[in-house]
């Protein structure tokens, strides 16, 4: 049989979006590797993803329709036919909707596809049907609008700049595992002599390619940065120049906030001595163009939009905006390059619903009423594992009142509780557009396999279900292609001069940035805004994060082997993964008399979960750090991580605050 290549691209929530090469036989894809011209991937995969086909084709991949046949959570099914599903799930829904308003029923979605056809694809279906929406911040809202405070709408410095740095910061970020192209090219800088410095709270292995590391304490860089610009400004390491052409309130900051902010202070809360900080500060200012990357590990606090808000501030300082090579990178904003509105058709809504936080979910099974949640659709996401309060989720998924529709590749905890299972397509089997959220490319995919099993992709899920409600706009039958092609054939000043026949063919195309972005900032006094009166706090200061009341910060941060909850389902990953771990410094461990390689409890408020114990220097004390969201069929005990995290909010943006959690540990 003859092997035909075909161009697709990486769909998960990953700011490198590579382009893919998909070898197929006989409508099965048997081998996925990089795009050798894709100008980001280069050619080589990340280590979950070089092996995909085995995902594809995974034997744990849904079938058909199931329905259920036991108690909640048992995964017990029968399958049934698509035509059944179908009838069932409407007229639920439509006595649901005639007996409590359609407001009783959610749809909850996040990231397990990024294509923005597929990924949006249940909008334009719940804003016709008048349900309660849903408030997608579980990610990095909390980052966003730091970066939004101060910058506005100015995109996200080029990734490739790094290049001409002589300075790379990776402050809150595993790069290693979360943004491994990215590394290309500070392995490159680096090479061409720039140092590199990590920011972390534990040794990750992103710290391997670091000149220096920093560790410092759960949710308190604001109290870094601050101290830094102090030091900055005291020692006249301040770009004047910059400040008085292209920022708006370096006074009023000083006034206020700096200059009654002590190194002493950063110190007592950092962890780092005040010494240390300084000569940051130092090294920081005489660099040539220092290039910040900016993670979202440190937004996920109750301080975490301040924090980072705080640490945006630093380049506008020192004027590294104006040197090439230099600036800060939290994300690159791509949104524009396509009417995002034409997908999810807001207007379809006949009077504006009600809004729920989707990191409150617990919340909102468990105790929302007027009306309640009566029914859930969960679609491309895995609440049971990835959502905070995973006792609070679970004990709402139990409700035998609740009617659960999982759409789903597999058999996931969240699917465990489903009345309904739909089986979904991967993203080899239906078409998209990407977008890049850590660098500038757009990419076109078509399917390069027929659909496995009777799977269908969201898209076609939702056309089916207007049907099935009587929806008439002709918007539910269009295509994903026609929607692509609609949505192509609309102006944006972003996609101007692309290639368009290149996109059309499956390669990856890069927009145009405006080649003065770095100095025309788009807010609304053209300039860098430190003082911001548009914001509810005008100035950036420090802002404490949780105290909890457990002697242990929990970071529960991504690892290689996973993506969230993604790629459980692959037995390599997993084994090389090791099992579900706490890791601990060994001098704590000592002190409770806890042993490596014995199962410990870890404990909170809201919940217990089982571990087995790793202890590491890499770790400090009072940190313990439990990498990757497991299934629950693949855990030590009878919960994952998430148990542990709480529904809190950050400071601003709505977003999660997986970081900013105590816990004690014991043995099990
Ligand atoms: N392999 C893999 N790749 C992924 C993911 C995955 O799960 N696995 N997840 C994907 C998703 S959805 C996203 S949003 C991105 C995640 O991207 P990020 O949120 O940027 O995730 P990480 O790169 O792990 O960065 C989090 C880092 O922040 C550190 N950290 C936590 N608290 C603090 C703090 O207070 N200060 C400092 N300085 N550091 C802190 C953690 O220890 C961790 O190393 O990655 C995406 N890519
Ligand atoms: N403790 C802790 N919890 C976290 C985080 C953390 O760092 N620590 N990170 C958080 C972050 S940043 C995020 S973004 C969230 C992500 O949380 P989720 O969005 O839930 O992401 P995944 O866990 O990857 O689950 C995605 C699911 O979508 C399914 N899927 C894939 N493609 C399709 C498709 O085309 N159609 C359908 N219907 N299904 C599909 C996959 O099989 C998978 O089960 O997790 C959050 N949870
Ligand atoms: S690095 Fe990220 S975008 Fe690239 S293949 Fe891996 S998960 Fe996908
Ligand atoms: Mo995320």
């Amino acid at each position: 049989m003859a092997t035909e290549v075909k161009r697709s691209v990486c769909p998960y929530d990953c700011p490198d979006t590579c382009g893919l090469l998909v070898e197929v036989v006989d409508g099965r894809a048997v081998k996925v590797g990089g795009d050798p011209e894709h100008p980001f991937t280069r050619g080589f995969l990340c280590n979950k993803m070089n092996r995909y086909a085995d995902t594809v084709h995974s034997p744990g991949r849904l079938k058909t329709p199931l329905l259920r046949t036991g108690p909640k959570g048992t995964a017990q099914f029968r399958p049934i036919s698509w035509e059944e599903a179908l009838a069932r799930i409407s007229t639920r829904w439509k006595q649901i909707v005639a007996d409590s308003g359609a407001e009783a029923i959610l749809p909850y979605s996040y990231a397990g596809t990024m294509g923005l056809v597929q990924r949006n694809a249940g909008h334009p279906f719940f804003h016709r049907l008048g349900a309660s929406r849903l408030d997608r911040t579980i990610c990095s809202p909390a980052k966003d609008a730091g970066w939004k405070a101060l910058m506005g709408e100015t995109p996200g410095l080029h990734p490739d700049e790094v290049l001409e740095s002589d300075l790379v910061i990776l402050w809150g970020i595993n790069a290693a595992a979360t943004n491994v192209h990215f590394l290309h090219n500070v392995r490159e800088a680096k090479r061409r002599g720039a140092k590199v410095w990590v920011i972390d709270t534990y040794e990750t292995p992103t710290a391997e390619i670091g000149d220096r590391l920093f560790l410092v304490s759960p949710g308190s860089d604001g109290a870094l940065a601050l101290a830094m610009m102090r030091s900055l400004a005291a020692e006249n390491l301040v770009d004047r120049n910059f400040l008085a052409n292209h920022v708006q309130g370096f006074e009023e900051f000083w006034n206020e906030v700096l200059s009654g902010f002590s190194l002493e202070e950063a110190a007592r809360l950092t962890g780092l001595s005040a010494k240390t900080i300084r000569q940051m500060a130092l090294d920081y200012g005489k660099a040539r163009a220092p290039f910040i990357r900016l993670g979202s590990g440190l937004s996920r606090y109750t301080n975490g939009a301040m924090t980072c808000r705080t640490i945006v501030c630093l380049p506008a300082l020192v004027g590294a905006w104006a040197k090439k090579g230099g600036g800060l990178l939290a994300g690159t904003s791509s949104g524009g390059a396509f009417s995002i509105g034409e997908i999810t058709r807001e207007d379809f809504m006949a009077a504006p619903t009600r809004i729920i936080n989707m990191n409150q979910l617990g919340l909102a099974l468990t105790q929302m009423d007027n009306p309640p949640v009566l029914s859930l659709y969960v679609y491309h996401s895995n609440p049971a594992a990835v959502a905070p309060d995973q006792n609070q989720v679970l004990k709402g998924l139990s409700r035998e009142d609740l009617f659960t529709v999982v759409h789903e590749r597999f058999l996931t905890d969240t699917a465990a509780y489903a009345d309904i299972v739909l089986p979904a397509t991967s993203s080899l089997e239906h078409s998209d557009l990407y977008r890049a959220y850590g660098t500038y490319c757009i990419q076109r995919a078509r399917p390069a396999i027929p659909p496995v099993g009777e799977s269908k992709s969201n898209r076609e899920v939702f056309g089916l279900l207007a049907e099935a409600m009587g929806f008439s706009d002709p918007f539910f039958r269009q295509s994903a292609d026609e929607l692509i092609e609609h949505l192509l054939s609309l102006p944006a000043s972003l996609r101007n001069g692309i290639d368009r026949s290149a996109l059309d063919s499956g390669k990856a195309v890069e927009l145009a940035i405006a080649s003065d972005y770095k100095i025309r900032f788009l807010t609304e006094s053209g300039r860098i805004e430190l003082l911001n009166p548009r914001v509810r706090e005008n100035l950036p200061r420090y802002l404490p994060r949780n105290e909890g009341g457990f002697p242990f910060r929990l970071m529960t941060a991504p690892n290689r082997y996973c993506l969230n909850s993604s790629f459980r389902e692959r037995d390599d990953l997993r084994q090389r993964d090791g099992a579900m771990y706490l890791r601990m410094n060994p001098t704590d461990a000592k002190a409770k008399g806890l042993h490596d390689g014995e199962r410990v409890a870890a404990f909170n408020d809201l919940g217990e979960v089982t571990f087995l114990l790793r202890l590491t220097a890499k770790v400090p004390q009072s940190v313990v750090v439990a990498e990757g969201i497991w299934w629950l069929a693949h855990c030590p005990g009878d919960r994952s991580v998430n148990a542990l995290t709480s529904q809190r909010l950050t400071d601003d943006g709505g977003g999660s605050t997986f970081y900013d959690n105590t816990v004690d540990v014991r043995r099990a």
